[in-house]
């Protein structure tokens, strides 16, 4: 048990969720022990007591995201996800005296890639770690391949820190932080029949064997199943540029590193561990989410306007308490434009068990807005 935090985390995640200190994209000012003292306790709730694990899990109902990178301001959209049944709720205005916010009523499986590539990696990691340590059982943190201390120190996270708090201190955090990543679990059972991970998944691979990954683990290379829970990517039943069938597992050379898997990998996968479905991150989907080996693998993505540079929407998926899920797709917004954020609509694409309905949750969409009761100033004013 974790009895005392050296942070005071209702007052960290508030100053992180209030609108006025990131509506204009301006930044939060940490100091340098308030952000060692965070990674401590998030460490020390990932360590659980000397019984640390790999495999975490989790009963549904619970919200799945994908890669965030530095998205504060999606970061938020998401956790103020409406946490009611959006058939339910369609019609219904939320109370104005709601303070039931998302983050607070949802239970939540992050896949991972809090850092790096966005412009506010310090601010999404930091949140999500308070995030944990204050609702331990309500957050569930996978390691992502960027929460590793040779992509981290490369693509923003190190940088970031430096710019903030200058080089030295910057870098200090930027180690003790990498040093509770160690301890992240890896892949995360839902409901005993969803297994999710960054990644993707190892030829062979068995939910024991997962538990069995020892923790810290430092370099994620020195163990191939943590390597492509972090790293492996699908492909499709055949090669696009020769026509000719895709190995079941191949070496995975985009990445340079970890595997590939074809649909029947994942048929095998499933079967084997009795599985209903995989979800994973790790790749950008145009639309948010993409399906795949049958409806057995879903990719999501929860960086809407990757980077700026894309006009990929975003996605989660929401998994209700039978089992059943659903889409929530993020549109890509651009969120730079002066725009409230907060007045952002989901698309909801819920219980889409094809590609027909799919395409009909393209073009006729449900538009639902979150409720934003508690935190908008601007909820009056209809969108
Ligand atoms: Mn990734």
């Amino acid at each position: 048990m974790v009895n005392e935090t050296r942070t005071d985390t209702a007052r960290f995640i508030h100053r992180h969720m209030t609108v006025k200190k990131w509506i204009n994209y301006r930044e939060q000012s940490y100091t340098k022990q308030e952000l060692i003292n965070l990674a401590l306790d998030a460490r020390d709730v990932f360590k659980n007591n000397d019984k640390p694990s790999a495999l975490a899990e989790i009963a549904p109902p619970v919200l799945v995201v994908g890669d965030i990178h530095g998205q504060y301001a999606d970061l938020m959209r998401i956790l103020n996800t409406c946490p009611s049944k959006p058939a339910e709720k369609k019609k219904e205005r939320p109370a104005p005296n709601n303070k039931k916010a998302g983050f607070i009523s949802n239970r939540f499986v992050f896949l991972g890639d809090y850092v790096d590539r966005g412009s506010h990696s310090v601010e999404c990691i930091s949140l999500m770690f308070a995030l944990k340590v204050h609702y331990p059982r309500q957050y569930v943190l996978l390691r992502g391949n960027h929460e590793t201390r040779a992509i981290n120190f490369a693509y923003g996270f190190r940088e970031e820190l430096q710019i903030k708090l200058g080089e030295a201190d910057g870098h200090e955090v930027w180690e003790a932080f990498n040093e509770t990543f160690a301890w992240m679990p890896l892949a995360c059972l839902i409901g005993e029949k969803i297994l999710c991970m960054h990644g993707g998944i190892s030829q062979g691979m068995m939910i024991n064997l997962i538990k069995q990954i020892p923790l810290p683990l430092e370099d994620v290379g020195t163990n191939a199943l943590a390597q492509d829970l972090l790293w492996a990517d699908p492909t499709p039943d055949q090669s696009m540029a020769s026509a000719l069938p895709t190995p079941q597992w191949g070496k995975n050379l985009v990445r340079g590193l970890s595997c590939t898997f074809n649909p029947a990998a994942v048929t095998e996968t499933v079967g084997r561990l009795e599985l209903k479905l995989i979800i994973r991150a790790h790749q950008m989907i145009p639309d948010g989410f993409k399906f795949a080996a049958n409806h057995q693998l879903l990719t999501i993505f929860s960086a809407p306007r990757y980077m700026n540079e894309t006009d990929n929407r975003g996605a989660i998926v929401r998994i209700q308490e039978n089992g059943d899920f659903g889409i929530i797709v993020m549109k890509n917004t651009k969120g730079a434009g002066g725009k409230n954020p907060l007045n952002d609509e989901l698309t909801r694409a819920d219980d889409v068990p094809n590609e027909s309905a799919k395409k009909k949750s393209d073009s006729a969409v449900n538009v639902m807005k979150l409720s934003q009761a508690s935190s908008s100033k601007t909820k009056n004013s209809p969108k």
